[in-house]
């Protein structure tokens, strides 16, 4: 603790101390009751400050800033006095930064000190060790890396290392409580931003880590992907509910009349990037890839086609499932997915702490990727390759170029897709025709992570940067690749290229998946 500095002394830039702790729906959905007001979340100097841009009610502004217009996130403030002057790619850093943080206060503040402490699953850390994690990864590259400073806290880097302690031994550790946690959190924000302010961020700059704020970027990332495992261990987590968010809109009008399928004629696509700026290594170089001919469902697989799944047996029959898949879904029990529960004929789930009937036109959630391979087998069809996932997320025909998002090159907005932890669910099948890719398929991007058949490896010309530990140490055949984000995912951690990855029998992340089959001759469409 000696080279902290006091807590509570004046924030010189920004209002990242103390967080505003009321959700950001709370503004603009009269109709949410069901969340606890968490004790901490009485109006404190600091949401009193970030409210006075508000331009609603005075009953919202006594909770919560209101949305920023045109953000899919939430947590999205107005910008920060502390940007104005700054490069344009160090403001970029700064908002998401402090995105990243209105979330993380908002998912930890939400329950009890006990409740962060606590170990939900033996899957997942306890949130009081992400809090800190988050902040011993901030204090590493941002502050030690990129900032050439001593750093705070150097003697917590082994507590913090996600290498050296499996998440089930987390709770034995001696973490930082959740008072320090947060104090810790805040002393490292603080000299992040003086850093920040004093960084070179040119696009064209010399030093990679810093060129277009990329390290901040990344660190923006991390803690959203913190923020998405928080949420996942909050979706783990019994007891009554302490999140909510709005429903998302119903489906369009024509959702019941898509195809089944859609066709993504046959041909090479540039897969991956070389220029966008926060783009991760493993998303790195881009290269040509050749794709025959497929069909890929216009939409993810809803619940009520999985309950068909279920009701042929699917999950008794080995002629659907590989033999590793077979092993899995007798040992551990599988009968439906995770979170579902038997209700008469029918089912419920548990959602954020809600039991609730399983809605039929929701895309599937929490299921494995043996359970997603087994019912695309069952169903006559097969997972997409990642390439085919990302050549029917980013390809345009007309200008054989790819897209930075299924419906072109514009940051998603609220009409693009369910991204932000803007709603705690997936958006009906066929929601988002504003977010449809050119082939007409719909929620490429957000509602649900989509399992692919593909290992996840490098591509041709990887290099590591900045280090080994956030991709090269996993590839290879024993994680499966995830794309397209899930409505907990931050915009900043999603994109076209975006690659997720996990063991082929995890569950508790927000997967669902869709299928595809290959063009049978003559149904061609090849554009050679
Ligand atoms: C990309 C989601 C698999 O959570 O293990 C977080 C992201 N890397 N801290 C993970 C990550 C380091 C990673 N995933
Ligand atoms: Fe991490």
């Amino acid at each position: 603790m000696s080279r902290r500095r006091p807590p509570g002394r004046a924030q010189p830039r920004l209002t990242c101390g103390r967080h505003v702790v009321t959700n950001p729906h709370r503004a603009t959905d009269s109709t949410a009751g069901n969340g606890a007001s968490p004790a901490s979340s009485a109006p404190s100097a600091t949401s009193a400050a970030i409210s006075t841009s508000e331009t609603t009610s005075p009953s919202a502004a006594a909770s919560a800033p209101s949305e920023v217009p045109g953000s899919v996130s939430p947590f999205a403030g107005p910008s920060s006095p502390a940007a104005a002057g700054l490069p344009a790619a160090s403001a970029r850093a700064l908002a998401a930064l402090e995105t990243a943080r209105r979330r993380t206060a908002y998912l930890t503040d939400a329950v009890t000190e006990e409740d962060l402490i606590a170990q939900h699953s033996r899957l997942m850390s306890p949130l009081v060790w992400d809090l800190a994690h988050i902040a011993n990864q901030e204090e590493l590259w941002l502050v030690r890396e990129a900032g050439g400073r001593p750093g705070l806290r150097p003697d917590l880097d082994h507590l913090y290392d996600a290498f050296q302690h499996p998440r089930a031994d987390r709770p034995a550790l001696p973490l930082l409580g959740p008072a320090q946690a947060r104090e810790y959190v805040a002393a490292v924000r603080e000299q992040t931003l003086e850093v920040l302010a004093a960084a070179d961020t040119d696009p064209a700059g010399p030093e990679p880590l810093l060129a277009g704020a990329f390290v901040f970027g990344m660190l923006a990332q991390h803690e959203q992907q913190h923020d998405e495992t928080m949420l996942a261990t909050h979706q783990l987590r019994l007891g009554a509910p302490v999140l909510d968010a709005p429903a998302p809109p119903p489906a369009p009008a024509d959702a019941a009349t898509l195809p089944r399928e859609v066709l993504v004629p046959g041909g090479p696509f540039v897969m991956g990037t070389s220029d966008e700026p926060w783009a991760l290594d493993n998303e790195r170089p881009q290269h040509s890839v050749d794709v025959p001919t497929f069909w890929l469902d216009t939409v993810p697989v809803t619940n009520a086609a999985y309950q068909e799944f279920i009701a042929a047996g699917g999950y008794r029959d080995p002629q659907w499932w590989t033999p590793q898949g077979w092993r899995h879904v007798q040992d551990a029990g599988l009968v439906a997915p995770l979170f579902w529960s038997r209700d008469g004929a029918g089912w419920t789930r548990r959602r954020f702490g809600h039991v609730e009937p399983v809605p039929a036109d929701e895309p599937v959630l929490h299921v494995c990727w043996y359970e997603a391979d087994a019912y695309a087998r069952w169903a006559g069809r097969r997972l997409p390759t990642e390439a085919e996932w990302e050549k029917a997320a980013r390809h345009d025909p007309a200008t054989g170029r790819s897209r930075r998002y299924p419906w072109g090159d514009a940051d998603p907005g609220p009409e693009h897709a369910n991204l932000g932890q803007r709603h705690l669910r997936p958006a009906p099948a066929g929601s988002y025709p504003a977010g449809a890719a050119p082939s007409g398929a719909r929620q490429l991007i957000g509602d649900v992570w989509e399992w692919t058949s593909s290992d996840f490896d490098p591509y041709p010309g990887f290099t590591a940067f900045p280090y080994k530990e956030y991709s090269e140490v996993f590839f290879g055949p024993e994680y499966k690749v995830l794309r397209g984000g899930a409505f907990g995912v931050d915009p900043v951690a999603c994109r076209g290229t975006f690659r997720n990855w996990d063991y082929p029998i995890r569950r508790q992340i927000f997967a669902g998946f869709r299928t595809a089959r290959s063009a049978a001759p003559g149904e061609d469409g090849d554009a050679r």
